[in-house]
């Protein structure tokens, strides 16, 4: 979709997840942040396998440029909250669903943080809403990158309104 939000290119969204096997759900936020031309990482990063990892990631991701961090995570989900228990950046969390209890494991782990740490957290598998909040986000002090998104609500709503008249006949 046109240039790159920054002409560095460094990443300013970290997409970061637990397992590999979680990539099947957050591929959806990449290509969400891919069509809006911004610029973004993909690692895994696990709460309970690689926790010092998960630690350094989390301190050091402003540093690095990273100006929101996508987190996702299924089952006993504690990637998200952990890295926004260590950063001060705004933290999304995907709650992924496994093959048991459909994800509300992942909800439920995701979305009852402490007062104090907050986590923005997306519906079930909702990875594609955690890429355009993170636009939104970075939006913000990005004029042009709000209009786009603008337009891509625009483009939502005519969509409706052509299955609207279809149905109308
Ligand atoms: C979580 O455990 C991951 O986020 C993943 O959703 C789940 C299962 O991981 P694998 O056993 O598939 O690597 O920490």
């Amino acid at each position: 979709m046109t240039e790159p939000l920054h002409a560095s290119s460094a990443p300013l969204v970290g997409v970061v997840m637990g397992s590999d096997s979680d990539w099947r759900v957050m591929s959806a936020a990449s290509e969400a942040l891919r069509d809006f031309s911004i610029a973004h990482e993909v690692e895994v990063v696990s709460a309970h396998r690689t926790p010092d990892k998960l630690l350094r990631y989390g301190r050091e991701a402003r540093a690095r440029g990273i100006r929101v961090i996508i987190a996702g995570a299924g089952g006993a989900a504690h990637l998200p909250g952990m890295l926004a228990s260590v950063t001060s950046l705004p933290v999304v969390g995907v709650p992924v669903p496994l093959a048991y209890l459909d994800g509300m494991d992942s909800l439920l782990s995701i979305v009852q943080m402490p007062a104090g740490i907050p986590v923005a957290t997306v519906s079930i598998g909702g990875a594609k809403n955690a890429g355009l909040l993170a636009a939104r986000i970075l939006g913000v002090n990005e004029p042009e990158l709000g209009e786009r998104i603008d337009a891509y609500a625009r483009e939502l709503e005519a969509v409706v309104e052509e299955k609207n008249a279809r149905l109308k006949g």
